[in-house]
């Protein structure tokens, strides 16, 4: 693989060490299942020591950078040049409910602008990782978005809405208006993973309301040196950490767009 910054390979051994925990959790989800008591609790410290490994792993060679991370929060607030953004599991319904479509997603930002990211599925052992310049890799292979060139034609994925979402109404219409007029949709439940594979050309193309910025962050940089178009809609200034997200293979980009209006 040709991903050489520092950052790229602490971020690589971070996911690795994180997952081995990871996989001996998710193992023991099965059982926990047909208990009384459920997988909650349980999966609430998995997310937990995930992030906590992670967090000590990148801490370790910088601990001026910031993080931005979805259980711990912001630390080192101040230092905005430098940061990671963490989402210890992406798809944690997945993950409680034994489906292997989760993952550890990290991402590393300069300057507000996302340099490197990795998106690990410990479980399907696929990691996605791409760093600015120098393109996206599924494990050791060159990764590429899809050559569709037609909505019509495209596979598309998307998840939401949330639970308590307040504008479930807009997200269903949406969701019957693009279904019309595309091949198919998926919903996958990883916002992460779902945009790792629009740039690995399995899907042509994401779209998803109210998301997180860590849901995503890695996923940018992997869409985009993989050559796709990432893109945000409607975005509400006043909670920047909120995304709404457009991201395709960028032939698709317009017509979907038209869709989601
Ligand atoms: P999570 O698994 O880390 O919560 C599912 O459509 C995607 O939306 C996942 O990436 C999920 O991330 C994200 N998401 C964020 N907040 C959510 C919420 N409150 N309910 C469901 N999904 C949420
Ligand atoms: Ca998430």
């Amino acid at each position: 693989m040709r991903l050489d910054s520092p950052q790229i390979n602490l971020i690589i051994k971070a996911c690795m060490k994180a997952s081995r925990a990871l996989i001996r959790d998710f193992g023991e989800i099965e059982k926990l299942q047909v208990s009384t008591k459920g997988p909650g609790d349980f999966v609430t410290s998995a997310d937990r020591r995930t992030e906590k490994i992670l967090i000590e792993e990148l801490q370790k060679a910088h601990p001026d950078y910031g993080i931005i991370s979805e259980e711990a929060g912001l630390i080192n607030k101040s230092n905005i040049n430098n940061r990671w953004i963490v989402d210890p599991i992406d798809g944690t319904m997945n993950f409680m409910n034994g489906i292997p479509q989760f993952a550890i997603s990290v991402g590393y930002e300069e300057e507000n602008e996302i340099k490197c990211g990795v998106i690990f599925n410990p479980i399907m052992n696929e990691m996605f990782c791409a760093e600015k310049g120098n393109g996206a890799f599924l494990n050791n292979s060159r990764i590429r978005v899809s050559n569709k060139k037609k909505i019509k034609d495209s596979l598309i994925v998307t998840g939401g809405p949330k639970s308590m979402s307040k504008i479930k109404g807009k997200i269903f219409s949406e969701y019957i208006n693009v279904s019309k007029n595309v091949s198919n949709v998926r919903k996958f439940g990883s916002a992460a993973l779902d945009m790792a594979y629009v740039a690995c050309g399995r899907f042509d193309g994401y779209w998803q309301r109210e998301l997180n910025y860590w849901d995503i962050a890695a996923g940018i940089i992997i869409l985009k040196e993989a050559g796709g178009f990432v893109d945000f809609f409607e975005q509400d200034d006043s909670s920047p950490l909120k995304r709404n997200i457009l991201a395709t293979n960028s032939n698709i980009h317009n017509e979907l767009k038209e869709l989601i209006k």
